[in-house]
This record gives C-alpha cells, sequence and structure tokens, in this order.
C-alpha cells in the first residue's frame, strides 16, 4: 500500500510539474528579445547592458519609454499560483510611477503596478501603494491562484494584496519596463513569471492519500479480529 501511494505522489507530482512554466529571464545572456520577449515604445528610451544589469533610461525627453511584453497563458489551475517576480532598482522616477510590471489574464483581468525611488503602487487601485527602502534593490513578487486577486511580497515579506481589475484590453500577457512617458531610470536585474504548483499542493495530496488509505486499513483490522 505504502508502495502504491508513492507511485501515485510521484506521478500526482510529475503531472503538476509539467504544468508548472516558470520563465526566468536575466540579462546574462543578452537583450530580453534575444530570449523570446517582444519589444515595444513610442519614443525609445535609452537602453544597456551592465554587469547583468539592464538599464532603461528615459529621463532624456518626455514621452520615452521601452518595455517587453510575451505572451503566455496565464489562468492557474487546481493547486496552481501564477507568480511574477522581479529584481529592479528605481534610480529616479518624475513624476512617479513609470517603471513597472503588467500582468493581463486569459479573461481580460489585469493588475499594474509601478514604482518609484521608494514606493510601489497599484495602478487599477488608487491609493494603494507600499514602501520600501531607496537606493538599493528590492525584490517584488506577485502571487493569485485564481487571477482575481493578488498578493503582492516585497524582499519576501507581504506588502499588498488586492484585486484585478476587469480591463478592455485582451490578454493574457505579461510586459515590464519604462511604461509611460513619465521621465525615469531603473535598473532591472532579473524577471521571472509563469505557473507553478501551490506550496501546499504535495502536503495535501499526500494527506488525502494517507486518509483516504488509513479507515482501509482500520476496516481490514476489524476483519481480521472479528
Ligand atoms: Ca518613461
Amino acid at each position: 500500500m505504502k508502495r502504491r501511494v508513492v507511485g501515485i505522489l510521484l506521478l500526482l507530482a510529475g503531472t503538476i510539474a509539467a504544468r508548472a512554466s516558470p520563465f526566468w529571464v536575466t540579462w546574462e545572456e543578452g537583450w530580453p528579445d534575444q530570449q523570446g520577449w517582444i519589444e515595444g515604445w513610442s519614443i525609445p528610451a535609452q537602453k544597456w547592458l551592465e554587469d547583468g544589469l539592464l538599464f532603461i533610461d528615459s529621463r532624456a525627453q518626455g514621452g520615452a519609454d521601452g518595455y517587453y511584453q510575451s505572451p503566455a497563458s496565464l489562468m492557474p489551475g487546481f493547486q496552481e499560483t501564477f507568480t511574477l517576480q522581479w529584481r529592479i532598482r528605481v534610480y529616479e522616477s518624475t513624476p512617479t510611477s513609470d517603471p513597472g510590471v503588467i500582468v493581463r489574464a486569459d479573461d481580460h483581468y489585469s493588475v499594474a503596478f509601478t514604482l518609484d525611488t521608494h514606493s510601489v503602487h497599484s495602478n487599477y487601485e488608487p491609493g494603494k501603494w507600499a514602501s520600501f527602502a531607496p537606493d538599493e534593490f528590492h525584490d517584488f513578487a506577485v502571487q493569485s491562484t485564481d487571477m482575481r486577486v493578488y498578493d503582492l511580497y516585497i524582499d519576501g515579506a507581504l506588502a499588498m494584496q488586492g484585486t484585478f481589475f476587469e480591463s478592455l484590453f485582451p490578454g493574457p500577457s505579461v510586459a515590464w519596463g519604462d511604461l509611460s512617458s513619465g521621465m525615469s531610470l531603473a535598473a532591472w536585474d532579473s524577471l521571472q513569471y509563469g505557473i507553478i504548483p501551490a506550496p501546499s499542493a504535495l502536503f495535501c495530496l499526500l494527506f488525502a492519500l494517507c486518509s483516504a488509505g488509513s479507515p482501509k486499513r482500520s476496516v481490514t483490522a476489524r476483519l481480521l479480529h472479528s
């Protein structure tokens, strides 16, 4: 029985892992558009690679921007979580909220976050923001199990919870970079998105299978002793 449970667990774990699709992108191997991202801009901002960092600088000209977009199916399934993680330092942003990320789910629900030197704002939720220490890199992570509500983490700590906005723009897609006509300088260190198993998925499977197995053993024991 124990061997069968282990076998079923491994099979289910393999099934979950097969759906998991985290997509890392760093700049050690070249520009994002060389790694499958689609580049976009209105007036192109200055961009350069330096020491594994991607710098995007739109300070020289108002209206300049530069972003990258990747279409992908983003709706998590049962016991799965959508995650978008990025590491960034914002040196300047005038006015605020120029660098950022946009997530559009399969069914037009969207969430967007923009940053300045010391805070991150949810664009579709006026007045919702969280602060962080300026003048250093920070790790951000957005996670959602249903693409309706999200958790935002800064450096591993829960910093904000909110809801997706029903947008007119079609999804699915993830976009990031210098998103607007403001003027900013930011260094992007890495970015990752994808569908991953929920942290409790395997634990729940193990618990359910073990719980399902226990009564049968008890019934068998009672029959043997009756
Ligand atoms: Ca800009």
